[in-house]
């Protein structure tokens, strides 16, 4: 890890209260992230679900429109829902959940360095065609955020709401 990701980490650990971000090392390919129940970090906006007890999966889809089809989710608390994300476009793109004033802090960190890899089981980054998925159990009732943070499209409204009742 160089003095640069160490000094953002520092940056982004003051600016979120949880410790949901884990960047570092990563690659851009879209893949489901293995579940182990002793790693799973409670987080605001919910935690890593396990994917046996998905009862519902949302198809997402992304463009270079800089829009989330559909943009308004809704589950019910507790629910386990598989995020299936396809993109549509030709351009990169993320999925990335959380609370909006964190994602907000998160997209201005990436503002700085751009180049900046990050990954954690509530984001997902998927290449131009292709699908990914995040497995999420939203246990915390509440408006929740989701957002693409790649410079400029966060920018663009490239965001979206989930609705927890
Ligand atoms: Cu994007």
């Amino acid at each position: 890890m160089n003095r640069h990701t160490t000094g953002l980490l520092a940056v982004l650990a003051l600016l979120t209260s949880t410790a949901a971000f884990a960047h570092g090392d990563g690659d851009h390919t879209p893949k489901t992230r293995p579940y182990v129940a002793s790693q799973v970090v409670d987080t605001p906006f919910g935690r890593q679900g396990d994917p046996r007890k998905v009862t519902r999966t949302i198809a997402i889809q992304m463009g270079d429109n800089m829009r989330f089809t559909p943009s308004a989710l809704t589950v019910k608390r507790g629910e386990t829902v598989r995020l299936k994300v396809t993109n549509r476009g030709q351009l990169l793109h993320e999925l990335v959940l959380g609370t909006e004033d964190a994602l907000k802090a998160h997209a201005e960190a990436m503002r700085k360095h751009p180049g900046m890899v990050h990954d954690d089981p509530s984001m997902v980054h998927v290449a131009a065609g292709a699908t990914g998925e995040i497995v999420w159990q939203f246990h915390r009732a509440g408006e929740f955020s989701f957002a693409c943070l790649l410079p400029g499209h966060f920018e663009a409204g490239m965001t979206g709401k989930v609705v927890v009742q």
